[in-house]
C-alpha cells in the first residue's frame, strides 16, 4: 500500500512537472525547429503567469489616424502594464487566433518591450518578417468578430470590427481588462478616452416624431422611388433589422402597420440602441 501511494505521488509530481515544462518547451521547440529547450534559448517564451499586461486598445482600419515611424498607416494594438511591477514582453507571443496562438513573437533585443508599471506600448501590424523590426508580422482582419491573444493565454481581447468606423479604435474604459467598446478618440500610447455614447433611435421612425405611422411609410416608399431619406442613422430604415436597407424593409413596414401585422424589431416602440451589429451607420438623428 505504501509503495503504491509513493508511486502515485511520484506519478502526480511527474505529471505536474511535465505539464509545467510542457507549455514552455513545446513553444520553444516549435519556434526553433527542434532545438532543445532550455537556458540556451536567447528568447524564451515567458510563462503565462509572468505576464500581467493587457491588450488595451486596437485600431484595425487605420487609414489616416495614426502614422507609424515611416509615416505609413497600419493597424495597431496598444499594450498596457497596470503595474505594480515592470513586465518584459520579449519572447511572448501575440496572435489573432486561439487555434494558432503563436503567430508572432515579440523580439527580445528591444528595450521598448520592457514595460514599466503604468506604461503603454503601441505596436503596428504589417511587419515584413524582419526580426530586427519591431512590427507585428501579419495583418489583421478589418471586419467581423475577433479575439486577440497575448502570450498564448495571458490576456484575451474580444471585439467586433463591424462596430468600428475607419480610424476608430476599441478598448476598455478605463484601461485594463474590461470589455472593449468603441472609443471616442484614439489614444495610442496613453490612457483610453471615453466610449462613444450609444445612439438611440426608434426603428421605422423616419420623420423623427418618435412614432411609426403612415407618414414614415410614405417617406420609406419615397426612399425607394427617387426621394431618398437622408439620415445619419440609417438603422432607422432597416425595419426588419437584417443589417441592410432593401425593398424588403418597405414590405415589412407595410405589414407591420396592418392590424395583427409583424412587430418591428427593437428599438421599437421606444427609443433605444440597435441590439444587432451591422455595417449600417447610426451616429445621430
Ligand atoms: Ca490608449
Ligand atoms: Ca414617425
Ligand atoms: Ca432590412
Ligand atoms: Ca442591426
Amino acid at each position: 500500500m505504501i509503495n503504491a501511494a509513493k508511486f502515485l505521488i511520484l506519478l502526480t509530481l511527474l505529471f505536474a512537472l511535465g505539464c509545467d515544462n510542457g507549455s514552455s518547451s513545446n513553444v520553444t521547440t516549435g519556434d526553433t525547429g527542434g532545438k532543445p529547450p532550455g537556458p540556451d534559448d536567447p528568447c524564451p517564451s515567458p510563462l503565462g503567469v509572468e505576464i500581467q499586461v493587457y491588450i488595451n486598445e486596437v485600431m484595425v482600419d487605420n487609414t489616416s489616424a495614426v502614422p507609424n515611424g515611416s509615416g505609413e498607416f497600419y493597424p495597431w494594438v496598444e499594450f498596457y502594464n497596470p503595474g505594480p511591477d515592470s513586465m518584459e514582453l520579449g519572447g511572448a507571443y501575440f496572435s489573432d487566433s486561439i487555434a494558432d496562438n503563436q503567430r508572432w513573437q515579440f523580439p527580445c533585443q528591444f528595450p521598448e518591450t520592457n514595460l514599466q508599471a503604468g506604461e503603454f506600448l503601441v505596436m503596428f501590424f504589417g511587419g515584413d518578417g524582419n526580426p530586427d523590426d519591431l512590427h507585428i508580422d501579419f495583418l489583421p482582419e478589418i471586419s467581423g468578430e475577433h479575439i486577440y491573444v497575448l502570450n498564448q493565454s495571458s490576456d484575451f481581447f474580444y471585439f467586433n470590427a463591424d462596430l468600428l468606423d475607419q480610424n476608430q479604435s476599441t478598448g476598455p474604459f478605463p484601461d485594463g481588462g474590461g470589455d472593449a467598446v468603441p472609443l471616442s478618440v484614439p489614444t495610442p500610447g496613453g490612457p483610453n478616452a471615453e466610449p462613444i455614447p450609444p445612439v438611440v433611435f426608434v426603428r421605422g421612425d423616419l420623420d423623427l416624431d418618435l412614432d411609426v405611422d403612415e407618414d414614415d411609410l410614405a417617406l420609406l416608399t419615397g426612399h425607394f422611388s427617387g426621394s431618398p431619406v437622408i439620415t445619419l442613422c440609417a438603422d432607422r430604415l432597416d425595419i426588419n433589422d437584417n443589417g441592410e436597407v432593401t425593398i424588403s424593409d418597405l414590405s415589412y413596414l407595410i405589414q407591420a402597420l396592418e392590424p395583427n401585422g409583424p412587430v418591428i424589431p427593437e428599438p421599437f416602440p421606444s427609443e433605444g440602441v440597435d441590439p444587432t451589429p451591422d455595417n449600417i451607420d447610426c451616429e445621430g438623428p
